[in-house]
């Protein structure tokens, strides 16, 4: 058994959570998923965390669901992709990935899943799951479209090649491009930046980023209404004002 397979840090403000299975490439069993979850649960009920910076040990971010698991299992086990991207785009502040290695599988649409993902120059982004004869799951099938369009994303998921980072950014499909040296320091300093910022409001943001996906024009503009005048009564207002 791994013995920690996620690893937490606190820092000021916000918290590091680290996929920590670098022999497997940080790929997902069932304890990774367990900690994952309890680490993701114990940041939402911290007050004080106010932004998270998800990254991978070693030189991968993660290759998706362990897929020796699998085999050990001999049935199909429940990846937890679901609840797992769920939790992260509900998270009441900005998860920012620091996308270290090879992002595959399950593991490409988590790093996707977070609100601003970073990518190291030498990482890539791998739906693999076609050479396996599976379907993206973790919310693949709906990120890659909203991110990339939809030729774009059909090359993806039925192709299977890889997506170097820096052609990642290019396509929209991240963020931002670093130097390997460069990517955890960029991704405090983001993390230090939201930390200090209207945690409150940038909530509400991602809330209604994440309606604007399925409400038509009329609707988010009532929606935006009602989070304005929520956001209108935080001492992050006032103060800002
Ligand atoms: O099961 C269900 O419920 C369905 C849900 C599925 C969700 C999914 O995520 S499906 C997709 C699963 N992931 C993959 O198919 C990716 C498999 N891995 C790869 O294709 C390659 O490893 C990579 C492209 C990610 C990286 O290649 P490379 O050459 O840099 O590394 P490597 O040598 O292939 O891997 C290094 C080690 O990690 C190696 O172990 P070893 O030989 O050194 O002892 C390899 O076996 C291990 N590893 C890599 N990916 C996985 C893995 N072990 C278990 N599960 C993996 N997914």
């Amino acid at each position: 058994m791994d013995e920690n397979p996620v690893l937490v840090e606190l820092r000021e403000g916000y918290r590091v959570v680290t996929l920590n299975r670098p022999q497997r490439l940080n790929a997902f069993n069932e304890a990774m998923h367990v900690a994952l979850a309890a680490a993701l649960a114990e940041a939402e009920a911290d007050g004080s965390c106010r932004a998270l910076l998800l990254t991978g040990a070693g030189r991968g971010f993660s290759a998706g669901q362990d897929l020796t698991d699998r085999l050990a299992a001999g049935e199909t086990p429940a990846l937890g992709g679901d609840p797992l991207v769920r939790k992260l785009r509900a998270l009441p502040f900005p998860v920012v990935a620091a996308v270290n290695g090879v992002a595959a599988g399950a593991g490409a649409n988590v790093a996707l899943a977070c609100d601003i993902v970073l990518a190291a120059r030498s990482a890539s982004f791998v739906q693999a799951f076609a050479r396996i004869g599976l379907v993206p799951d973790s919310g693949g099938t709906w990120f890659l479209p909203r991110l990339v369009g939809a030729a774009r994303a059909r090359a993806l998921a039925l192709l299977a090649e890889p997506v170097a980072a820096e052609q990642a950014e290019r396509w929209g499909l991240i963020w931002k491009v670093c130097d390997d040296a460069a990517l955890i320091g960029e991704a405090e300093r983001l993390c230090e930046h939201f930390a200090r910022g209207p945690t409150v409001g940038l909530a509400l943001t991602k809330r209604a980023l994440d309606a604007a996906e399925t409400n038509d024009l009329a609707a988010q503009l009532d929606l935006e209404r009602d989070l304005q005048r929520e956001a209108g009564r935080t001492p992050d207002f006032a103060e800002g004002v």
